[in-house]
């Protein structure tokens, strides 16, 4: 087991490095003050929680009474190391599980930037880029696309200015992961107190641009499938961890699938543009599909807005809508399966009480 700064070095960030902010120094009351420790979560397995605190680090064992919490969050520990509570998110990461069992799950907490990292061999896919976006807007954080594997590719410029198309102010950057010219190119966004996450396809290079970061090789890295491009799920747990003199990198491993659910309003900034032009259609519940005055389709007729860009809004839109009922429903059941179990045992209290 890996953990993040006790096994190489101890920890001697100040709270401020580790990522505290007035945000969270709001949340604590007068009584709380000098009398609670603040640390954050910053390592996660099954059955414990690797926390960092000023001056010092704390293993904590998971109770099922505990709220879920997730790499990044801040809690406050009371004088017997015990859990006191958990703070109010700055920022959340979430998805739908991959799988049948469609449950949502907790990414990232508290973080203020995330590297949406992508290759630029055969996986470059601006569909993808786009679910990224709406999962970053969706959280609350600022995405930056990094085009990783720039030295593996030719029309480098080509593919910037597509990404740069999403989105006019949109920050892009082009890197070589292996080469320290990245942690320049990418330095704006990894100042002291900052929280940095990588998110991206298995294969991307999240791992390795985090150990550039690092200077060190912390992450360990693989080869990607020569036949498909495709990653091999290298990295298994999330890590936060410190880069000397700079931000907190937290590194994720690659997803099979990103599910978006319930992001109504992280799709519609992801694509302000159509949001925009649907403004301008002649009726107000318009589909953008056959109805006259429709601004959208002319504007994909004049070549102002790519179909494609439309056909991903539209399943993006679809998709986060269908697996919020299909939540909702879930959670209904549950509830009602919940007070089932309630009724049956009063129930059999009752008997055998002969009542
Ligand atoms: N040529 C080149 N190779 C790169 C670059 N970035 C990453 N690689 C290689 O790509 C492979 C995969 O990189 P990783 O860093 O393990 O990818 P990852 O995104 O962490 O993957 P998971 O942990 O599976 O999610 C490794 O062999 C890296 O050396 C790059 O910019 N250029
Ligand atoms: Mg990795
Ligand atoms: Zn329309």
């Amino acid at each position: 087991m890996l953990s993040p700064m006790t096994s190489a070095q101890s920890n001697s960030l100040t709270l401020a490095e580790l990522g505290w902010q007035p945000f969270f120094q709001q949340q604590l009351t007068l009584d709380e003050l000098g009398v609670l420790t603040p640390m954050r979560l910053v390592e996660q397995y099954r059955q414990e929680i690797e926390l960092a605190g000023e001056g010092r680090n704390l293993q904590l064992a998971l109770l099922s009474s505990m709220p879920q919490m997730v790499v990044g969050d801040w809690l406050l520990i009371n004088e017997n190391d015990g859990l006191e509570r958990l703070l109010q998110r700055s920022t959340c990461f979430r998805r739908i599980a991959a799988g049948h069992q469609k449950q949502e799950q907790l990414i990232a907490a508290n973080v203020d930037t995330a590297f949406i990292v992508c290759s630029l061999n055969d996986d470059f896919n601006l569909n993808r880029i786009e679910r990224y976006l709406a999962m970053v807007h969706d959280a609350g954080a600022e995405p930056v696309v990094v085009l990783s594997k720039k030295d593996l590719r030719d029309d480098v410029e080509a593919c910037i200015e597509q990404v740069q198309s999403l989105a006019p102010l949109l920050a892009v950057e082009a890197v070589n992961s292996l080469d320290s010219e990245s942690k320049d190119i990418l330095a704006p966004w990894c100042r002291p107190g900052h929280t940095v996450v990588m998110i991206g396809s298995s294969g991307a290079g999240k791992s390795t641009l985090t150990n550039t970061l690092l200077g060190e090789e912390r992450q360990a890295t693989q080869s990607i499938r020569e036949d498909d491009s495709k990653g091999r799920h290298t990295t298994t747990t999330r890590s936060l961890i410190p880069m000397a003199g700079g931000a907190m990198l937290l590194d994720t491993p690659g997803m099979r699938e990103l599910q978006l659910v319930d992001m109504e309003a992280g799709v519609a900034a992801t694509f302000a543009d159509i949001e925009e032009l649907a403004t301008k259609c002649r009726f107000n519940d318009c589909k953008h599909h056959s109805e006259p005055g429709c601004a959208v389709m002319a504007a994909i007729e004049s070549g102002d807005l790519e179909e494609r860009r439309f056909l991903n809004y539209e399943k993006l839109m679809r998709e986060q809508a269908m697996n919020a009922a299909t939540l909702a429903e879930r959670r209904a059941s549950d509830k009602s399966l919940g007070k089932f179990y309630k009724q049956a045992i009063s129930e059999s209290v009752r008997n055998k009480r002969g009542e």
